[in-house]
């Protein structure tokens, strides 16, 4: 069920999104199964299906919805799409040549299960995989050739050197380094608030939203991208691994964070600050989008 409008219940919108983000990722692999070879289809299929939030796709979905889009299957594969290339870049993060970590959303590492090698093979094939996804979803949206290669340039543009894997390679560079606040925010606003900017782009582009409002979800996506990160790194420093399904901790990392930085009561009050700023900009562009709203409180409210 979708929730939406004055009655906004944020429960019964995340269980009723993640619900059919979970059916949009089975498809997603069955589609999978039939093109790649098993012992790289069996790291991929645990890296996608093992859980987490799916904020990619409900922010994709989401937005898509508040620019007109329709609540159809081939909406949510477009956000699945996603979190394909979401799945890959945890699966190399993991490995033990980058983090060395064994747990994930409370569940073992792919590669302490499928071995180093197919996981790594299996996030590679995952990149092409999600362009592939994505360009279906729009065939299936009935979306017109502009509207697809959009949507695939953004895809592109977020996981790649000027985005995700430029951050990646940024917080590679930084450790054991201090790092200061416009540090922080280019190598954050690339790791991981350019595909969180890119999902709210991607389902806007595929409801025909104009270029204010792109410009507008833009705006909104780079503010809860950094908010996104900020509480990541509240939560590191204050849960312990088991609660947070996740080992190790950037600290054991020496990784500058924005705790570190700011001490945990002012990052709290960067995180809501930074909301409320994303929360303007929606309303500057003249988006009404409770749902969106109610994400980004999420955002700096969630336990995980
Ligand atoms: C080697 C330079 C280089 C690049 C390789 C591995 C990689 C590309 C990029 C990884 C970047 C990365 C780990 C981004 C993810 C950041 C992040 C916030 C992850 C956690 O996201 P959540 O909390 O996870 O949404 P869930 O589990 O809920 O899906």
């Amino acid at each position: 069920m979708i929730a939406d409008g004055a009655t906004l219940d944020l429960e019964v919108l995340l269980r009723g999104e993640r619900a059919e983000v979970e059916r949009a990722l089975e498809r997603a692999c069955a589609w999978l199964a039939e093109e790649l070879p098993d012992d790289l289809f069996q790291p991929a299929r645990h890296a996608v299906l093992s859980g987490g939030k799916r904020l990619r796709p409900i922010l994709c979905v989401v937005a898509h919805r508040a620019c007109g889009g329709g609540t159809g299957p081939a909406a949510y594969d477009l956000g699945a799409a996603i979190e394909l290339i979401h799945a890959y870049s945890l699966m190399h993060d993991d490995l033990p040549c980058m983090d060395d970590a064994d747990l994930r959303r409370g569940q073992p590492t792919p590669h302490t299960l499928y071995g180093e090698a197919n996981t790594a093979r299996a996030g590679l094939a995952l990149i092409p995989a999600a362009s592939l996804w994505a360009l279906r979803a729009a065939t299936d949206l009935g979306l017109g050739a502009t509207a697809s290669r959009a949507i695939v340039i953004e895809l592109n543009r977020a996981s790649g050197a000027g985005g995700m894997v430029g951050g990646q390679a940024l917080d590679l560079l930084g450790e054991g380094q201090s790092l200061d606040s416009n540090q922080l925010d280019r190598l954050h606003g690339m790791k991981t608030g350019a595909l969180l900017t890119a999902s709210l782009m991607i389902g806007g582009i595929a409801a025909g939203a104009t270029a204010g409002t792109l410009a507008g979800l833009e705006s909104f996506g780079r503010g809860i991208g950094l908010a996104f990160q900020v509480t990541d790194d509240i939560l590191d420093a204050t849960e312990v691994a088991a609660d947070l399904g996740k080992h190790p901790s950037d600290s054991r990392l020496a990784k500058s964070t924005y705790v570190t930085l700011y001490g945990l009561n002012e990052a709290a009050e960067k995180a809501r600050k930074l909301v409320e700023e994303a929360t303007g900009a929606l309303r500057d562009a003249q988006i009404d989008a409770p749902a969106l709203i109610a994400l980004a409180s999420y955002i700096v409210e969630r336990e995980k």
